[in-house]
């Protein structure tokens, strides 16, 4: 049977190449597979650091024009913003009910994000993964296409799944699985490759944004920290970050596993080989998609309406599940 699938991405002009390799291609490839394939833009989980109201709009459009012009087709999927889907924070208070604030405490995204905050460190930051949880338990997805850095917010949405569902009522809420991609789940920085690709935590020279030009594109990639081996070796190993990272990005563009990339490089001077080729690879699979992106930005009333759209789809199901939840929890009259 077709699975359910459903993931959420940051409203941000400034998608980066983790976030591409990692989920967007993955809800691209999703949408013929998943019945239905819903992706949200989580303007909601936005608001649980300092941001700026007009600007948080205009990333939302900013976001929905990148997915639109990386192959999402609101025909073929649901398309929505998070804040118009009112049964997504009315399920997050709900699953608080079994949600233990130790757990929500230990999460490395909160600790890290939290130590980041400059004034104040919000409830909302704590509640992110419960708000997460129920992005995709009001859909009842069977499948969560994400990165690898979302591991523990994913086994955490399944502990709350499961907990709900021994206290309200067995498959009352579907117990979701991780897809992460074969090869790409954990994009590195190009300047220090022992941390992840970051819209927040990482450097302007070792991000490469979707939007970049080509010029840029080459630039950070042949300035990429690899490692000072004599003679250079091209291989895939957990003390050579900088040019794992390298291939497994040559082998995601490509469609091919990351041995056959090195296995073509096997006769290469150097490691400037890889970083041209690597280069050469993103900016050609980035052009086409920033080409569609120039056209699409401007007309914000079509974005505006494909957004609208896609949220009357979504409430459709949202509030299926939210009826059969209130009821278990006798929350509200009684179902007539
Ligand atoms: N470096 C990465 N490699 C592979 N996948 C990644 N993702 C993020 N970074 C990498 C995946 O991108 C999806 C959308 O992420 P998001 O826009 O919701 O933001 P995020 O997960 O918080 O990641 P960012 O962009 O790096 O932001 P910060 O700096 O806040 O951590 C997710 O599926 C994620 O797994």
């Amino acid at each position: 049977m077709a699975p359910i699938i459903f993931s959420g991405i940051q409203p941000t002009g400034r998608k980066h190449l983790g976030n591409y390799i990692g989920a967007i291609t993955q809800y691209v490839a999703g949408q013929d597979r998943g019945e239905p394939a819903i992706y949200c833009i989580v303007d909601l989980h936005a608001t649980t650091v300092a941001y700026d109201p007009a600007e948080l709009r205009a990333r939302v459009l900013d976001t929905t024009a990148i997915l639109l012009a990386a192959g999402l087709d609101p025909e073929r999927c649901i398309l929505f913003r998070q804040g118009d889907v009112a049964e997504h924070t009315e399920l997050c208070w709900l699953l608080t009910s079994v949600t233990a604030l130790g757990e929500l405490n230990r999460m490395h995204q909160f600790r890290d994000k939290s130590a980041a905050q400059r004034e104040l460190v919000s409830a909302g930051l704590l509640l992110y993964p419960v708000l997460m949880a129920a992005d995709v338990l009001a859909y009842r997805a069977g499948e969560v296409p994400v990165g690898e850095d979302q591991r523990e917010h994913l086994e955490l949405m399944r502990d709350i799944a499961t907990r709900f569902n021994a206290r309200f009522g067995e498959g009352l809420l579907v117990v979701p699985e991780q897809r992460i991609p074969a090869v790409g789940a954990r994009v590195r920085d190009l300047q220090s490759p022992e941390r992840k690709m970051s819209t927040t935590g990482g450097s302007e020279q070792g991000t490469v944004y979707v939007l970049d030009d080509a010029t840029t594109i080459m630039k950070k990639f042949k300035r990429a920290v690899t490692d000072s081996d004599d003679p250079p070796v091209i291989r895939c190993d957990e003390d050579k970050p900088g040019v794992t990272n390298l291939v497994e990005i040559l082998a995601a563009v490509s469609g091919v596993s990351s041995d056959s990339v090195v296995q073509e490089l096997a006769s290469a001077r150097g490691y400037g080989d890889l970083k041209v080729a690597v280069g050469e690879a993103v900016a050609a699979e980035l052009a086409p998609l920033q080409e569609r992106y120039r056209g699409l930005r401007d007309d914000e009333v079509a974005l505006e309406a494909i957004l609208a759209a896609g949220a009357a789809k979504a409430r459709a199901i949202a509030s299926v599940t939210l009826a059969d939840v209130r009821a278990a929890m006798g929350v509200g009259p009684p179902r007539g």
